[in-house]
């Protein structure tokens, strides 16, 4: 068999210059320190990430980075954040993940109807129960000939941490939500620690809420792509444990499984120091990597963003539910497919195609006897049994408006691929369930005019 042929990772430099996107961060603005005063703006959203979005020339739907923010750096310099304050204030042994390998890859394992993870062996960690010293020394002495040829991460929600004690002490947190206005959505804000030694990355992923990432101690590099590089970075399918992360192994990357990571589009790239701070709106997609021995802490909030996608996400599959093998459920399925998505500015074959493509062809073989062995239907009955899909339409329209209000300038488009993207497939499985969503797609794919 022929080797897999592989590409050097190409990731640039920090502050990459040939690159199709501008430098990041190109201007910082040296007097914006004074990051989420109690001042918001008209919409709630943070007047001061709007300000620093403003005076670099970017609009209200992308990172920034706030060098030397004020609350990171109150942290960063009073030492209770700094690893060896830290571990001496945490009492109870940690449990982390370790790894043979640099790149740290969540899993959401026992999901109730999921696709079985089959790339285990490439992202296998274990957890392990220190002592804080313990993982301390470990971490300091990561891919050094001192260290124990491991990777060690421990991240957690700081609420979890000594009784709550830890979380009183920065009340301050609660400033890091870039959107005003919390019960609106179905998720309280929340402060999270990220620890862990030099060279461990967190895989290139998406999350739907806002972020505000701060460093506190040691240097992070973000690595970081608008939301329309979704088919290009081959994310896993949404009924996958590591739905929403990309496939690629960036340090390796295998250009005949991923063949739209060609297409990809040099990232922007941020370096934080300790006391900066970056905000990540929901949506894009970061690959992270501990330059140094790193502390770091995380705000993620609702985004009405993610309310919004929410909203189309409710809207039920079309059909009612049958067997692949029928054939006519199938046919019927297509056909509802073709009647709604051209309403929302979707071209059925090419949202089919790249799905199949990007998301289920790097996991499996969908060629050959799969497909075939579905017959094909597309009778009188079906043509009978069509149905008038007017509710669907007029919902996912109202769905997607309530998107575009959200997101400023060109981005709009990615964000509502992915939300097409997991509408696909999870009306794929609730119709034909979890483990035909592959072949159902392939098979629309295929048929599709
Ligand atoms: O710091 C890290 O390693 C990962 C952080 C991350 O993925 C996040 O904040 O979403």
């Amino acid at each position: 068999m022929r080797p897999a042929q592989t590409v050097a990772f190409s990731l640039p430099t920090p502050l990459c210059t040939a690159s199709s996107y501008a430098s990041f961060p190109p201007r910082i603005c040296a007097d914006n320190r004074e990051l989420y005063t109690s001042t918001r703006a008209h919409d709630g959203f943070a007047a001061e990430i709007l300000l620093a979005q403003r005076q670099n020339g970017f609009n209200s739907y992308h990172p920034v980075v706030i060098p030397r923010c004020r609350i990171a750096e109150r942290w960063a310099s009073s030492g209770a954040w700094q690893l060896p304050g830290l571990m001496q204030r945490l009492q109870a042994p940690l449990t982390a993940k370790r790894s043979r390998g640099r790149s740290f890859m969540y899993a959401e394992l026992g999901r109730p109807e999921s696709l079985p993870d089959s790339d285990l062996d490439a992202h296998q960690t274990d957890l392990v129960t220190l002592e804080p010293k313990e993982f301390s020394s470990k971490i300091l002495s990561q891919g050094t000939a001192e260290g124990d040829s491991h990777y060690y991460y421990y991240t957690t929600q700081v609420g979890a941490l000594e009784g709550g004690q830890l979380l009183r002490s920065a009340p301050e947190w609660e400033q890091l939500v870039p959107e005003a206005g919390h019960g609106w959505g179905s998720m309280d804000p929340y402060l999270s620690v990220w620890i862990g030694g030099a060279g461990s990355t967190t895989q290139m992923h998406y999350d739907v809420q806002h972020n505000v990432f701060v460093q506190v101690y040691g240097t992070k590099r973000f690595w970081l792509h608008p939301p329309a590089e979704m088919t290009n970075l081959h994310v896993f399918p949404d009924a996958h444990p590591r739905a929403r992360k990309s496939q690629i192994n960036f340090d390796r990357v295998d250009a005949e499984r991923f063949p739209f990571h060609r297409r990809l589009r040099t990232p922007w790239c941020a370096t934080l120091h300790e006391g900066d701070a970056l905000y990540i709106p929901a949506f894009w997609f970061h690959h992270v990597e501990a330059v140094t021995p790193c502390v770091s802490l995380n705000v993620f909030s609702e985004s009405r963003l993610k309310m919004a996608a929410a909203r189309a996400l409710m809207i039920p599959p079309p059909i009612a539910p049958g067997r692949l093998e029928d054939g006519s459920t199938i046919a019927l399925f297509l056909a509802a497919l073709c009647d709604i998505l051209p309403k929302i500015g979707v071209e059925p074959a090419v949202a089919l195609d790249e799905v199949v493509i990007s998301r289920f062809k790097p996991l499996m073989s969908l060629q050959g006897p799969q497909q075939a062995d579905i017959p094909f239907q597309h009778t009188d009955s079906v043509e009978r049994r069509h149905q008038d899909y007017t509710r669907h339409t007029q919902d996912l329209v109202e769905a997607f408006q309530a998107m575009d209000n959200e997101v400023e300038g060109e981005h709009g488009p990615g964000v509502k691929d992915i939300v097409v993207a997991h509408l696909l497939e999870m009306w794929a499985l609730r119709t034909f369930g979890a483990h035909e969503v592959a072949r159902c797609l392939a098979w629309c794919s295929s048929n599709v005019k």
